[in-house]
């Protein structure tokens, strides 16, 4: 071991912490809009150690050396970052093939037909092997807590016990699953099911963010393998070995944000994105299919419907970061949601000028009810939107936990605003101060968005007090040190 090798920890992702790109002024470093490192990062910060994760930015292979390897971050170094390198087609398949064509609408019940490829598989099994192999054996003999984390990686852990048994090391594995877990009548459609799940099985120690996902991942062990539950403890003893299954929700733990007054953002905001109106609300998400966000425009389009006295008054800025855009779906899913923007936009604005209109606003003066922005926000842009909204909708048709949630609840201290919440988020079980809402039912939904908007002051207030609490009781830091402890409890 020389003075380089970690001690302790190794995180496994497919998404790097850094990334390096080449840009118009040469060299930058990005970091990546993903909760996932927002919460591992202080972590490894803290502790050291190794973060193994695929090397995606243009500039990555220049910036580090002969073996993937970086030290991070790059103002102050505190931990080693090491690259793995993936050809394109083993991106097609393992990444936008495997992971996000098969894996992700199967894990989300949002009504998308998984696309299982023999050739996705093959090369998701092999990449998962790279993966376990790029740590080598000084640093796997070195490493007492392993994190493995999410759906890209499943296999990692079964590839790291192979050796650690071998070696009969004591290193601890732990995977974390980021998305929901299915009932197993509709998890055993996979031709792989039972190969996933013997590869999970690897870790002494697999979470999953809400307690009915981890009751619906010991239901599919039990039906697909030949395995041992128990329900009380929560283990899975299979091959000989004893796996733990714990709920461990997620937490956030944003960088702080410049206090500024609520109303004066709000015209800066408006101002910004080109829009004027009184009531400012907000919906923040990668533009995934599982994000509900046509059923929103639908909702509000139902709402202003029964509702006219809001028009003009009223207006929503979806910001939807563009994401596997590689993806058939993905693409197709953005054009859905601009057609659908501009055919309300369009609506409303021809109803206000026929003549029968009983609200008179003037076409110069017309503000359309829903400002779409696909592009990515900074974190300062998001906070401050985050603040000055007077609601934000969160309608996910299925969502492992939802940290944009946790964000608004965050951004809001001790300002009023109200949180419309899909049911189906994972975050609805820690947050029932919401207006939890169905997103399929768009009259519920169109209700709900009058009752908050109409709610009295006091009431938000005890609202956002309540989940305020529990979002910032519980951050992010929190989240990563139960998962250590629980893997050596
Ligand atoms: C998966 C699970 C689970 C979004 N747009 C921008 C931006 N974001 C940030 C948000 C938030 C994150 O991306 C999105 O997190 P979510 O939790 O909402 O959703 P997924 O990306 O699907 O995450 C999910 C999560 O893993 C963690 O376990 O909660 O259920 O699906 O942090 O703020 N950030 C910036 N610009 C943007 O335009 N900077």
């Amino acid at each position: 071991m020389n003075d380089q090798t970690p001690r302790n920890l190794v995180i496994f992702s497919n998404r790097e912490p850094y990334i390096h790109a080449h840009t118009r002024h040469g060299i930058e470093v990005q970091r990546p809009a993903s909760g996932l490192v927002s919460a591992l990062e202080p972590v490894m910060r803290k502790l050291g150690g190794l973060w193994i994760a695929h090397g995606s930015g243009s500039a990555d292979a220049e910036t580090c050396d002969t073996s993937g390897v970086i030290a991070v971050p790059p103002e102050d170094p505190l931990y080693r970052l090491k690259r793995v390198w993936l050809s394109p087609t083993e991106q097609r398949q393992y990444y936008d093939g495997f992971s996000n064509e098969a894996l992700w609408p199967l894990f989300h019940l949002a009504h998308h037909q998984p696309i299982f490829r023999r050739t996705d598989w093959d090369t998701y099994t092999r990449v998962n092997e790279r993966f376990a192999n790029s740590l080598s054996d000084a640093e796997l003999s070195a490493a007492s807590s392993i994190l493995v984390q999410d759906f890209h990686l499943a296999l990692v852990p079964q590839f790291l016990r192979s050796r650690i048994s071998q070696a009969q090391l004591s290193s601890r594995i732990a995977l974390t699953w980021h998305i929901p877990w299915i009932p197993s009548e509709i998890y055993k459609i996979c031709p792989w099911a039972k190969d996933l799940l013997a590869g999970m099985l690897g870790a002494d120690l697999i979470t999953f963010h809400t307690a009915s996902y981890g009751i619906n991942f010991l239901e599919s062990c039990e039906r697909l393998l030949e395995c041992r539950i128990d329900r009380e403890r929560q283990t899975v003893t299979f091959k000989g070995r004893d796996t733990k299954v714990k709920a461990t929700p997620i937490g956030i733990d944003p960088p702080p944000l410049a206090n500024k007054n609520q109303s004066t953002l709000k015209g800066a905001i408006f101002r910004k994105f080109g829009v004027s109106a009184e009531i400012l609300a907000l919906g923040v998400d990668r533009l995934d299919y599982t994000k509900g966000i046509p059923q929103r425009l639908l909702a509000i389009e139902e709402f202003l419907d029964k509702n006219p006295q809001f028009l003009g008054k009223f207006c929503f800025i979806q910001i939807a970061s563009p994401t596997r855009t590689e993806v058939t779906a993905y693409r197709n899913f953005s054009l859905r949601v601009q057609s659908e923007t501009q055919r309300i936009n369009q609506k409303f604005k021809t109803q206000l000028s026929m003549e029968t209109s009983e609200l008179k606003v003037h076409p110069l003066l017309y503000c359309p009810p829903i400002r779409l922005v696909l592009e990515n926000q900074t974190w300062e842009s998001l906070g401050e939107l985050y603040r000055a909204a007077d609601l934000c909708i969160v309608s996910s048709l299925h969502d492992g936990m939802n940290l944009v949630a946790k964000e608004y609840v965050w951004a809001k201290g001790n300002l009023n605003g109200a949180l419309l919440l899909s049911k189906f988020a994972g975050a609805s079980h820690e947050l029932p101060e919401a207006f939890l809402f169905n997103p399929y039912d768009q009259e519920e939904s169109a209700r709900l968005i009058y009752t908050a908007l109409t709610a009295s002051q006091s009431e938000l207030r005890e609202r956002m007090k309540k989940m305020n609490h529990r979002v910032t009781a519980r951050d992010a830091r929190a989240w990563a040190e139960d998962i250590l402890s629980s893997m050596t409890a």
